[in-house]
């Protein structure tokens, strides 16, 4: 009978329509490597620009820190300077009456209301995938990808050739550990790159100063989120997360920035 469901079908359902789209985000404008709340951010910004986003998220899920909030209680707080992007996600917030320019959400929220308008917005989001390794091009020396592979093939300890994503630019979005900037700087000398990892708590100064430097790294290369503190060796800013979000925004809008400027011609 016609409306049976073979299970045969299930498989090639979903290997096709995987595979069908994955030779095309083989190739893409932006990938944001982590789905924590500053990829997520800088993911709506981009998809809504047009620009065609992959979000590459080693865990099975998006959120990052999220979830844990501070020390696994469930609300978040952000500052008030967020407010703007709070309504344009649509997510539910409070503002707490000891201190009005502090606003609350439930980690649930936040999250998934980053996470819905990210797709909603274009990005493409793929859990399971870790990113290990970067591509990239001398003269002008640039990043141009990222290697990638199944995060449980690396957790096996087995070695599997990876598999290769180009990028007109890839954003560092993996948290404290800066993973793409730390690989890039140890494997690319000639980058001059040199992580030096995030300093002690310091809640107003880093939010500030996280956000001022986020932005690009090296050509190819740019950084949002806690990379940014761990890349310039700024304070930590604890469970607020109002920072994330600005920085999320701030790199979007410089990659937005890069990718729209006329490609120079050497004379
Ligand atoms: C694929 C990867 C890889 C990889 C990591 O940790 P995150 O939440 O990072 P941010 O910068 O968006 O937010 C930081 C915030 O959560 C936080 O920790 C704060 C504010 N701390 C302050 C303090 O003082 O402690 O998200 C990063 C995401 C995670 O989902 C990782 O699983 C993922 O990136 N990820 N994905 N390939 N190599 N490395």
């Amino acid at each position: 009978m016609g409306d049976e469901i073979n299970e045969y079908e299930i498989t090639q359902a979903i290997i096709e329509e995987s595979s069908r789209e994955l030779v095309k985000l083989s190739n893409v404008d932006v990938v944001v490597v982590g789905a924590g709340p500053a990829g997520l951010t800088s993911s709506i910004f981009l998809a809504k620009s047009g620009l065609r986003t992959l979000v590459l998220e080693r865990r099975l899920s998006f959120g990052g820190g999220i979830g844990g909030g501070g020390m696994l209680f469930h609300k978040i707080v952000l500052s008030r300077d967020v407010e703007g992007i709070l309504r344009q996600i649509n997510c539910r917030f409070s503002v707490y009456e000891r201190n009005p320019n502090l606003l609350v959400v439930d980690s649930a929220y936040l999250m998934s209301s980053l996470a819905y308008s990210a797709v909603e917005s274009g990005a493409k989001i793929i859990f399971g995938v870790t990113v290990d390794d970067v591509i990239y091009r001398e003269d002008p020396l640039r990043i141009t990808g990222v290697v990638i592979q199944w995060t449980p093939v690396i957790m096996s300890g087995i070695h599997v050739d990876p598999l290769m994503i180009n990028a007109r630019a890839v954003i560092d979005a993996t948290g404290h550990d800066a993973e793409v900037i730390n690989v890039a700087a140890r494997k690319i000398p000639e980058l001059n790159l040199a992580p030096r990892g995030e300093k002690s708590m310091y809640t107003e100064k880093s939010e500030r100063v996280v956000v001022e430097l986020s932005g690009k790294v090296v050509d190819g290369l740019y950084a949002a989120g806690m990379s940014v503190a761990s890349l310039y060796n700024l304070p930590r800013m604890g469970p607020i997360f109002s920072s994330m979000l600005l920085s999320g925004k701030k790199t979007a809008d410089v990659v937005i920035r890069d990718l729209r400027a006329p490609i120079k011609v050497k004379s």
